[in-house]
């Protein structure tokens, strides 16, 4: 009986976990924007995504996005669907936290010899936590900071999650022990409620800190793509009215310069560049110089319309942009130096100590990698870059340094910053499609009476060519969609599909070629496998959900 009385009932386990895994999410969402740390719950949810039949997932997130229009949470299905699988991924992450706790004190309730020490806390933390850090570190999709800080951190979470939870089951248990030998119970009764309601507060506190501090100064947010009702709203191209017009909120042809995605090591403010600013090309050369910026503006320079992205931006993601470049041929620079016979990379230094390296032989294969010194014709915008930053084809953003300080021509051509921390060697662009829109709002009427909906987006794979790109609803057969031109060799591709309107949720999904190297040669089909962004970048086929509802036009005409 007395042994019996001691053991703190189950429910105290489920309260316990209740109220203190909210606190390890906030505590997990603060890492995740101050410093750049996984957020377990949504890598967590990605990776049962991945290992789930996709028909179960997509029918959880359908019926909640129903559930949230329905009470008018989502103005539009975008957000519905990502405020869905949202709200899904931490209630998973949540019960998990939950069922943890009620395991932990019904195994200490069966321990024959309690345990007053902090070991049980270890082995909880080892139990529960290493599962997730092993899922992280194969989803890895909310985090690029270095594995072993990601490591050290969610330990460090799990610990502490750990230790909280054995100190609520120790003083449970002790305050259950006490009540037998006193006079009073009730007055011990009550000491218990006020231990939880105490512990509850603790973690309530934790978690509105954590999710306060997040939401207010959070930094790392993805901006969303840009869209317009056409490449035309973006004024920034001349051709914008002709050849296909693409689906009404397809992402912009061309990013406007202040929307144009941001991703570099600083946290905190802006570099200071120097009113003097002079750019020195050192090392291995006959001819070392020491170049303003108004020098550099003075070479012969190449302009180009440029896609640009970020290794670790998701498939659909919105760390992709495009805009136009100026700047001077790297083949020009290397003529007035002179390397010696020795030199076989550039060492390139950016005022935040980035650093990359960049061989001879591939600036002397390709006369398009350049020294960029302006944006849409003016000067670097400095958050992107002033005053000079590199240009190199076909390559993710991780090898092209901003804010370039020096340059130094040198022996070897060794690892740079993202390289060394385990990300890709090389950081080739995979292929990869997007849909961005199904315009469900611009839904018109064909010359035979049949109605059809735009559906449409880009498809991208460096500086190869996409040549072909393929749709598929609700998984019946491919079909092939529009292309318009690319603004050059190394832009995204705007695709449209105009298909046939259905009433009722369906599911689109795109596919894109690119060119065969070999003329004779098939067209290559992008990467079909779903891979997370590192080390090598996102690939995987894009799909979206839309509820398609009855059109108001048919029945008012009907
Ligand atoms: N000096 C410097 N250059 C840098 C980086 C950086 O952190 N520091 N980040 C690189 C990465 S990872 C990317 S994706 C691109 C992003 O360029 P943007 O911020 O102008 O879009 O810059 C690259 N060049
Ligand atoms: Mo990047």
């Amino acid at each position: 009986m007395d042994k019996f009385i001691k053991k703190p009932p189950l429910w105290y386990g489920i309260i316990v976990g209740a109220v203190a895994t909210p606190a390890l999410m906030a505590v997990m969402f603060l890492g995740e924007r101050f410093a750049g740390m996984p957020f377990v719950p949504f890598d967590f949810f990605n990776w049962i995504a991945r290992i789930l039949p996709g028909a179960l997932i997509t029918f959880g997130i359908d019926s909640m996005v129903d559930t949230l229009i329905a009470v008018g949470l989502g103005a539009n299905l975008d957000d519905a669907a990502k405020t869905a699988e949202r709200i899904m991924a931490l209630t998973i992450f949540w019960g998990i936290g939950v069922l943890a706790s009620t395991a932990f004190f019904a195994l200490m309730n069966r321990l024959s010899k309690r345990d007053f020490s902090n070991i049980p806390a270890f082995v909880f933390a080892a139990l529960f936590g290493l599962p997730f850090i092993a899922i992280v570190a194969n989803v890895n999709i909310t985090s690029a900071a270095p594995f072993y800080m990601q490591w050290t951190w969610l330990g460090m979470l799990y610990l502490g999650y750990g230790v909280a939870v054995n100190w609520a089951y120790m003083s449970l248990a002790a305050s259950l022990a006490t009540e037998l030998t006193s006079s009073r119970p009730e007055v011990e009764g009550i000491n218990r409620r006020q231990f939880i309601i105490r512990f509850g507060g603790a973690s309530a506190t934790i978690t509105l800190i954590g999710a306060g501090l997040g939401q207010a100064f959070g930094f790392s947010d993805e901006p969303s793509p840009v869209t317009g009702d056409a490449v035309a709203s973006a004024g920034l191209i001349p051709n914008a009215e002709e050849g296909l017009q693409p689906a009404k909120g397809t992402r912009l042809e061309v990013t406007p310069v202040e929307n144009h995605y941001r991703i570099d090591i600083l946290s905190g403010g802006l570099p200071n560049i120097p009113t003097d600013y002079k750019l020195p090309i050192t090392g291995l050369v006959a001819n070392p110089v020491q170049w303003s910026l108004d020098e550099i503006k003075a070479m012969p320079s190449i302009t180009e319309y440029i896609t640009m992205s970020c290794i670790s931006n998701r498939v659909g993601g919105s760390l992709i942009s495009t805009t136009k470049w100026t700047g001077v041929s790297f083949q020009q620079i290397l003529e007035q130096v002179q390397p010696d016979e020795s030199a076989v990379a550039l060492k390139i230094i950016g005022v935040d100590n980035f650093d990359e390296y960049v061989s001879l032989d591939l600036i002397r294969a390709d006369e398009r990698i350049m020294l960029t010194y302006a944006w849409d014709d003016a000067d670097l915008p400095l958050r992107n870059g002033y005053p000079l930053r590199i240009h190199i084809p076909n390559h993710y953003g991780m090898k092209q340094p901003k804010w370039i300080q020096s340059i130094e021509l040198v022996s070897s051509e060794e690892r740079g910053y993202w390289v060394r921390r385990g990300w890709s060697e090389q950081a080739i662009v995979n292929a990869t499609s997007v849909v961005d829109t199904i315009a469900d709002d611009a839904v018109y009427q064909d010359e035979n009476g049949q109605w059809l909906v735009p559906m449409g987006g880009i498809a991208w794979a460096g500086d190869r060519e996409i040549v072909r790109v393929e749709v598929r609803v609700d998984n019946g057969a491919w079909v092939e969609a529009q292309l318009r031109d690319t603004l050059s060799d190394r832009t995204w591709r705007i695709w449209r599909y105009d298909w046939a309107f259905q009433e009722g949720t369906h599911n689109i999904e795109v596919r894109c070629y690119e060119a065969n190297p070999d003329a004779q040669g098939d067209a290559i089909l992008q990467p079909t496998e779903t891979r997370g962004t590192r080390p090598d970048g996102a690939t995987g086929i894009h799909s979206k959900q839309e509820i398609l509802r009855a059109l108001e036009t048919e029945s008012a005409e009907g």
